[in-house]
């Protein structure tokens, strides 16, 4: 497994480059001590509350919108709202990571703990994942996590366009630039500085810079240029894998970072309201900054466009780049005769507000999913692989190698740690699950393997530590020999905490002897990468008798660490979701809105998630708390709420009753239409339902 290595750091010369520019610039007059911009800032409002400058239609700002489409919400089902660390797609250079209040914070550490070289710290809110190429262009990872090598997790260049995200750096360095690079690389590649854009971070005045200090509010129109020439402008078009954020490119360890939202938005797709001002006395060359708070009064005010044109008379402000909450507008009229505005307000006006944009509705389907079907343990064996009991685990003894130690099943959770065996350069800690060989796991049948499993970081370690040196693992499966019969996934890498880790075994096919682009979704090691096992596949298999995880590939580096810990609540292995046709099928969703605040909540069924509304599903009018929320056109049952025992998240679902007396035997997609006054959203499940004659 090659794990996150070494790549380029061109963006240095940039960076040099810039300063080089500035000096030359301004040469006579350089000061280089950094300016607290909202020092000043303040103090100048205290004095100038002269209000020259007024909103000329602040009912403009005054209004309720839904939110527009933005690539997390909808393609991630989960919005960078920071109301989890793990929003964060990956990060490299922090430490002290949490997210408290919707705000994520992350200390530069100073270090790439996996190259063990210095770094400032740099954020991918979508990453690309690790996959090596190999010959033939295939990746070599196991997708257990939402990363943008799946391409339903890349981002649509051509319609998610305008990025912006509320960021705060504790000190900004006067002469230290952001950057913001992508890749488009298939398979994916770290971005290399092929594709980005960065700039000071700061007002460029005449004879200085004067860095921003505080939140700040970053928009931009990804289809325009946006600073960079030459080969690292860049493009942003076809899909896109990888982003990656460069909040403070050259400032030192100890340096916080505050992230309050990121969005990836569709400016077209939510209204553009246009922000007139009014001056009195304004110069020729005087600016104009508008700035954003989530309150009327001001607090952690953050400039959203500065050194606009006051004579321009107005702003158009894209209202796909806000999030859902209550925004207030300040304008500031700043004196182009001073350091080009930088520095000196004349005016400003009043706190105008609430602009309230609503949230659009995500609907997760827990039932049909990859954990609802039968599942083969507990259907076949009559007891499910839950870690309630020791017998679950069927590793032979020795002198077969003994790869776990201080194994314990305590309170239905399986803990152990990884043993590194010399000359072994990684562990090869593996547990065997049981099957009956008398009753082998039909594989045409049963497909979603997923593990329900747990680390933990060690102190002062950071993830790309925790992945270089063995978080990751794999699924092994054969009927007599490992070699002879078998088959051994790739490898695919683990988030902290407790996560559910799915793979579609049916993915699994023999590949060719060279790999070529149509085995990319393959999830079988190629065999350039290992000569053995046979890789025979799963469904040609048929049936299946041994199955294996390895849930750790722990290095020396890890071993002892904690790190080389890992916990399992529950391995399931189910089949798609199935109903004999006239008996009702549960759909089981959650909402991350209460329901109240939906006006519709539409069910349909479908052979094609890409026509979702094929077939309308009907539900059973006796379903429990019939409450009707649109009489007339919708009938929404609310909800019996059930917590599925054995699921581990901790998911109160709604539960619908689908009728399916009138449903042709097929294989079908759920899709629900969710609506609220002021968006509509459509969401797919990600298996289907079998509904047999
Ligand atoms: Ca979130
Ligand atoms: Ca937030
Ligand atoms: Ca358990």
């Amino acid at each position: 497994m090659n794990r996150p290595r070494n790549y380029h750091r061109p963006w240095i010369s940039l960076i040099l480059l810039l300063v080089a520019v500035g000096l030359i610039a301004h040469t006579r007059q350089w000061m280089p001590s950094p300016t607290s911009y909202a020092q000043q800032q303040s103090d100048l409002l205290y004095l100038q509350q002269n209000n020259t400058i007024s909103f000329a239609n602040p009912s403009a700002l005054q209004v309720t919108i839904g939110e527009g489409h933005d690539f997390a919400t909808l393609q991630l089902g989960d919005s960078w709202d920071m109301d989890n660390p793990r929003d964060m797609g990956y990060e490299i250079g922090f430490t002290n990571i949490h997210a408290t209040g919707g705000i994520w914070h992350g200390t530069y550490s100073g270090m790439d703990q996996s190259a063990g070289t210095p770094t400032a710290g740099y954020l991918f809110p979508l990453f690309q994942g690790f996959s090596t190429p190999v010959a033939g262009g295939l990746s070599q990872e196991l997708s257990f996590t939402k990363v943008g090598a799946e391409d339903r997790y890349a981002i649509d260049a051509s319609k998610y366009t305008r990025l912006s995200y509320r960021l705060a750096v504790s000190q900004r360095p006067v002469n230290g630039p952001f950057f913001v690079q992508w890749t488009t690389a298939s398979p994916v590649t770290w971005p290399i500085g092929e594709n980005r854009f960065g700039r000071l971070d700061a007002c460029q005045g005449t004879t200085r810079f004067v860095a921003w200090q505080g939140w700040h509010t970053y928009n931009f129109d990804l289809s325009q240029p946006q600073g960079d020439s030459g080969i690292r402008a860049g493009a942003w078009q076809g899909l896109v894998r990888g982003l990656r954020l460069d909040p403070a490119a050259t400032a030192p360890a100890g340096t916080e970072i505050k992230i309050d939202w990121i969005r990836l938005s569709d400016p077209n797709s939510a209204p553009v309201i246009a922000i007139p001002w009014n001056i009195a006395n304004a110069g020729p060359n005087d600016r104009i900054d508008i700035y954003i708070a989530d309150n009327p009064s001001g607090t952690d005010a953050s400039p959203l466009a500065f050194g606009l044109p006051a004579a321009a008379g107005r702003y158009d402000l894209a209202t796909s780049m806000l999030p859902p909450g209550q925004h207030y507008f300040q304008l500031h009229l700043k004196d182009g005769a001073v350091e080009n505005g930088c520095t000196v307000a004349k005016g400003t006006s009043g706190w105008i507000g609430p602009l309230t944009i609503t949230p659009a509705p995500i609907v997760t389907f827990a039932k049909p999913s990859m954990t609802s079907g039968p599942d083969y343990a507990t259907s076949v064996l009559g007891q499910p692989w839950d870690m309630t009991s020791s017998s679950q685990i069927v590793t032979p003894g020795s002198p077969y190698p003994q790869t776990l130690a201080e194994q314990s099943f305590t309170n239905g959770i399986f803990r152990a740690r990884a043993a590194l065996i010399p000359p072994h350069v990684e562990s090869d800690s593996q547990f065997w699950l049981r099957v009956d060989p008398q009753r082998p796991i039909d594989t045409t049948r049963f497909r979603y393997f997923t593990v329900r499993l747990k680390v933990d970081m060690p102190p002062g370690r950071d993830i790309n530590w925790a992945i270089a040196y063995g978080w990751g693992g794999r699924v092994i499966w054969w009927n007599e020999n490992l070699q002879t019969d078998g088959s051994e996934s790739k490898y695919g890498t683990y988030y902290e905490g407790w996560r559910n880790y799915s793979v579609d075994l049916a993915r699994a096919f023999p590949p060719p002897a060279v790999s070529n682009p149509l085995q990319a979704r393959n999830i079988l090691t190629p065999r350039e990468q290992n000569a053995f096992p046979a890789q025979l596949g799963w469904t040609q298999l048929g049936t299946v008798k041994h199955l294996r995880y390895d849930p750790l590939e722990t290095m020396a580096q890890a071993v002892g660490t904690g790190a080389d810990i890992f916990e399992v609540d529950w391995v399931k292995l189910t089949a798609n979701d199935e109903v004999r046709r006239g008996q009702p099928f549960e759909i089981m969703v959650k909402l991350n809105l209460p329901l109240a605040q939906l006006s519709s909540l539409t069910h349909y069924y479908t052979t094609d998630p890409s026509q979702p509304t094929q077939q309308r599903a009907v539900m059973q009018s006796n379903t429990v708390n019939v409450e009707p929320i649109q009489p007339g056109n919708y009938r929404i049952y609310l909800p019996l709420i059930l917590r599925m025992g054995t699921s581990g998240d901790d998911n109160d679902s709604l539960r619908f009753v689908w009728d399916t007396a009138t449903v042709q035997p097929g294989t079908y997609y759920i899709c629900s239409v969710a609506a609220t006054a002021n968006s509509s959203t459509t969401w797919c499940s990600e298996t289907p339902v079998v509904v047999q004659p």
